[in-house]
């Protein structure tokens, strides 16, 4: 759990308010988490994430001042971009990059919730599937749930799974589970508040790709 636990997410203040530059920061460390399902069948993913963030970490540094938090860059483009808001700009990336970040959540709380196939413990599909199911599958057309129902065979088993995001330390199942428990505080309040963002300014669009 050293990969996670070392790049926690901060925790929020009483004003909800998700602070741009350590959000960033925190979430620059997760596409090393799809290397932990597996460096090439993933790298896909992984592209879109990196690409997500990129282009979030772009505009933010062009004025750092006025993008001080993830709600201020949505207003600032909502107000820059008129009509076609929100399908555009770090609004769009953000947009995207949450949906990606909703699936590792649901997933790992999933993972520490014990939920499990009987005949198969050591199989993650039934949280991999849930975190897809919750997070991303209605944005999907035919093809890419296809896709999707391919990869999770190649899906790891959790046991390695653990063991690569303990950065290959064999730990006890449990005690990584802990950590991905506090891992999961702060990251899931983080991921919520953005969701709120998005549904207070109506900034979510729900086509399919
Ligand atoms: C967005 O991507 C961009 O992120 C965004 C902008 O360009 C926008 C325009 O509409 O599109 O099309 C992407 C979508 N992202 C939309 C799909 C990528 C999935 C990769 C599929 C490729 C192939 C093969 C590999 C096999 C893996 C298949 C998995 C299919 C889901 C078993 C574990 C699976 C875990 C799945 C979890 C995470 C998937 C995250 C995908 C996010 C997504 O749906 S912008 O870019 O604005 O920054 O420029």
């Amino acid at each position: 759990m050293a990969l996670l636990m070392e790049h926690q997410f901060r925790q929020l203040s009483a004003d909800r308010q998700v602070e741009t530059r350590p959000f960033l920061d925190a979430v620059s460390y997760l596409p090393l988490f799809f290397d932990c399902l597996g460096p090439t069948i993933f790298a896909p993913i992984k592209v879109d994430l990196i690409g997500n963030i990129t282009k979030i970490k772009a505009v933010y540094d062009t004025n750092p001042g006025r993008y001080k938090t993830l709600q201020q860059l949505l207003e600032a483009e909502k107000e820059m971009y008129g009509s076609e808001w929100p399908r555009v700009g770090a609004t769009l990336a953000l947009m995207w990059l949450k949906r990606s970040l909703k699936f590792i959540q649901i997933f790992l709380q999933s993972l520490v919730d014990g939920e499990k196939d009987q005949s198969n413990p050591n199989l993650m599909r039934v949280n991999i599937t849930k975190g897809y199911d919750v997070a991303l599958k209605r944005y999907h057309g035919w093809f890419v749930q296809q896709l999707f129902k391919a990869a999770l065979y190649a899906a790891p088993y959790k046991s390695d799974f653990l063991k690569a995001i303990s950065k290959g330390r064999d730990v006890k199942e449990e005690e990584c589970l802990e950590k991905i428990r506090k891992f999961l505080i702060n990251f899931s309040a983080n991921i919520d508040a953005v969701y709120d963002i998005y549904s207070r300014m109506n900034a979510d669009l729900d086509y399919k790709v």
